[in-house]
């Protein structure tokens, strides 16, 4: 999914000062916390909001009509793996043989609808295929929760509530514009949705109608799940006449400073990073850096970066604009790097 952002994430809010205000009002000489609701009391609460945010009572029946609470989802939330791997033990098990085959039957299957909308929006169709084989393996696994009940679930948790009560507000919206029914709104735990697993405030921002039904269905249409990935890296500045980046190799004594450095925090942090070490391919080449056959860099007047997605003993890929859009999907080296590799192994070798 594009990924939850970080920023968003250190914004919490409570707002179960809304149910208790009047024990606080009763207790003000008490130091005793407030309580926290039940799970009912708070979607009653919700659907209120709901209510405030425009939403029609109809939507709101519906959507909330049977609600659940997902244990499962708050263990998730609070078990997201460590990252214990390197790129080399990564890859592999991202971009197993069976889904570059499949990832190179399904282009072709595809080819005439890909090549429309590659060309309507500018994106060159082997990174669709490819962020939809690893969002959700080509659309087989696009989660089994309802996303009501899920947004809802997260927001009671409280850690992040501002940012799952702005999702769920999203998901309303998107049923009240009649996109899905509330009962086919299916997703992750997290409530990414659909095909290439948007949030629904990316889908707000990004979804589109790939086959002019007046439907922006991600979940089961094809055509709207290509169309929107493209708009997505469309809205995010792609630019379909540069590859993604490649991997290279550095001469022995390499400045590795150079690189952007590890852990620069946020997207602004990384992308203030970029700016100050992005150099035209020719000055990488002058300092000795090349593809990883040895041979020189390709001769074209852009700009790229340096990047260590473990350290500089690791993989070194040089990253060029396109980089960028892939790490607003996902702020992720890992997950950027798989897109790449595998959009590079549907074009090569040529499919036939
Ligand atoms: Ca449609």
């Amino acid at each position: 999914m594009p990924k939850i952002k970080k920023a968003s994430l250190l914004v919490l809010f409570s707002s179960f000062v809304v149910f208790s205000s009047h024990s606080v009002l009763a207790n003000t000489t008490s130091t005793q916390k407030t309580d926290k609701p039940s799970y009912e009391q708070y979607v009653e609460q919700l659907k209120l909001e709901a209510k405030q945010k425009n939403i029609s009572d109809k939507v709101i029946e519906q959507a909330f009509a049977h609600i659940k609470y997902y244990k499962r989802a708050i263990k998730a939330d609070r078990n997201q793996p460590e990252k214990v791997e390197t790129l080399d033990t990564y890859l592999p098990k991202r971009l197993p043989k069976w889904k570059i085959d499949k990832a190179r039957e399904l282009y072709k299957k595809h080819q005439s609808l890909l090549s429309k909308i590659g060309e309507q929006y500018g994106v060159q169709p082997r990174f669709i295929v490819a962020l939809w084989g690893l969002e959700t393996n080509f659309g087989r696994y696009t989660g089994n929760y309802n996303v009501v009940s899920a947004l809802s679930t997260l927001a009671y948790d409280g850690r992040r509530e501002a940012f799952f009560k702005k999702q769920l507000w999203a998901a309303l919206k998107i049923i009240e514009e009649g996109h899905i029914s509330a009962d086919k709104m299916i997703g992750s735990w997290a409530g990414a949705m659909g095909q290439n697993q948007f949030m629904p405030t990316s889908f707000l921002a990004y979804a589109v109608d790939g086959d002019g039904d007046g439907k922006k269905d991600i979940w089961t249409n094809t055509a709207d799940v290509f169309a929107s990935v493209a708009n997505y890296l469309k809205q995010e500045g792609w630019n379909d006449e540069l590859t993604w980046g490649r991997q290279v190799k550095l001469p022995e004594g390499f400045d590795t400073s150079l690189a952007i450095p590890k852990r620069t925090g946020s997207r602004k942090k990384w992308l203030a990073a970029w700016k100050e070490r992005e150099k035209p391919l020719k000055e990488w080449q002058a300092l000795g850096v090349r593809r990883t056959d040895g041979t020189n860099l390709p001769q074209v007047d852009i700009n790229a970066v340096l990047i260590f997605p473990d350290d500089e003993k690791g993989r070194a890929y040089l990253a060029y604009s396109n980089y960028k859009s892939l790490m607003h999907w996902n702020l992720s080296y890992y997950f950027v790097s798989s897109v790449g590799h595998l959009s590079d192994r549907i074009k090569f070798p040529p499919i036939k």
